[in-house]
């Protein structure tokens, strides 16, 4: 059967898909080439620094470009970034069409790349699998138009809406598989943020643990406005991975320089009524190149980025389980609102079987 435009523009998806969480801070995008019904270039962007997406596709089609169609995840750059920009390369290349499936928000883009091409006379096409690819590239969306790392809101719980039984037990909520998923996009994530309070009461490591192959690790971020993290908590160990303790200036000098020959950062930032800034925590962390983070608690931790506005993505795994109890934690605190119209409104997005636990997800609802 002959395939369509949406055939190619699927695999090019499929293309980009397969280095997410590899390219950060730069965007996933795939390219295929195809010339008479055959498909004589594919590229994607493998790692930041590394060619984009066309640069691979032509270098593969060589003289066959000519005439051909292409088609592309993202808006072809226009700008000399790390590597040059590709408009020029797709209108020297003698493409007749180029297919688009989505506009790139980088300031330095937006748009300039498509105009490019027009104005060389190049029949343009923008649009097709556009949410597709949209929420292919969710987080570098966010990161162009806020200037902030994508924050993740990612918890365990049961059927009843429970973190941990009322004495803070919580190993092991859900299957081996879904923990498996976890560790699958803790690889593709820049950063993992926790509580004080978790690193007390069950002193994780916050790597990343895959069975068949070597996993990333995130930079650990610890929330401790008090700076009550132990010298030889797991997450102190940096020899396994980066991390940065987030507190306020008012802490000791002493425990700050002790922590600090442990090889740990430490980042300060302001205090709220409601505790450290995590406004100007996420402002700092983008600073210095990390684009999403993943939020794993606890409950108050949780309930801060509610309360702030700051969780752009859900996750939650939800095993088949009851447990009951007055006193049990649940994924939020402390937000207390009186009416359930002032809670924060989400829309599902997907629900997906995950061994015998649920991994359902969730965006906040735009107005
Ligand atoms: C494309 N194709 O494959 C990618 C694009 O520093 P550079 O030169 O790598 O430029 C990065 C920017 O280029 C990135 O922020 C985004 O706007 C665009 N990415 N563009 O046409 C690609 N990766
Ligand atoms: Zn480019």
């Amino acid at each position: 059967m002959m395939k369509t435009d949406s055939d190619y523009m699927q695999l090019a998806l499929e293309l980009a898909a397969s280095a997410k969480g590899n390219t950060n801070p730069n965007p996933c995008v795939g390219a295929v080439l195809v010339k008479d019904g055959v498909i004589v270039g594919t590229g994607l962007h493998r790692k930041a620094g590394e060619p984009h997406a066309e640069v691979h596709a032509f270098n593969m089609a060589g003289e066959h470009a000519k005439g051909a169609t292409l088609y592309v995840t993202l808006e072809p750059c226009s700008h000399y970034g790390k590597t040059p920009p590709c408009a020029n390369l797709v209108k020297e290349s003698g493409v007749s069409r180029v297919v688009v499936a989505t506009m790139d928000p980088n300031p330095s883009v937006a748009g300039r790349g498509i105009s490019l091409l027009r104005a060389a006379g190049i029949e343009v096409e923008v649009g097709l699998l556009e949410q597709e690819a949209r929420k292919l590239n969710e987080r570098f969306i966010h990161n162009m138009v806020a200037n902030r790392p994508f924050v993740i809101s990612k918890f365990a719980m049961t059927m009843d809406g429970k973190i941990a039984t009322h004495n803070g037990h919580s190993k092991w909520i859900t299957s081996e598989e879904a923990r498996l998923q976890v560790h699958k996009l803790r690889h593709e994530m820049d950063g993992i943020l926790v509580g004080v309070g978790t690193v007390l009461a069950d002193n994780p490591s916050l790597t990343t643990r895959l069975p068949h192959r070597e996993g990333e690790n995130p930079i650990r971020i610890i929330l401790d406005s008090e700076l009550k993290t132990p010298l030889n908590a797991n997450v102190v160990n940096t020899a396994v991975a980066q991390t940065i303790i987030v507190t306020s200036d008012e802490v000791d000098e002493a425990k700050v320089n002790r922590l600090t020959e442990k090889g740990v950062q430490i980042l300060t930032v302001s205090k709220t009524e409601q505790g450290l800034n995590l406004e100007e925590m996420l402002d700092e962390l983008y600073e210095i190149g990390i684009t999403d983070i993943l939020v794993e608690g606890g409950a108050e931790v949780n309930g801060s980025f509610l309360r702030a506005g700051l969780i752009n993505k859900v996750l939650v795994f939800m095993a088949p389980k009851l447990i009951g109890g007055r006193n049990s934690k649940t994924p939020f605190a402390g937000m207390n609102i009186d009416s359930i119209e002032d809670g924060l409104q989400l829309e599902f997005d997907s629900i997906e079987q995950v061994g015998p636990d649920l991994c359902i997800t969730a965006y906040p609802a735009v107005e």
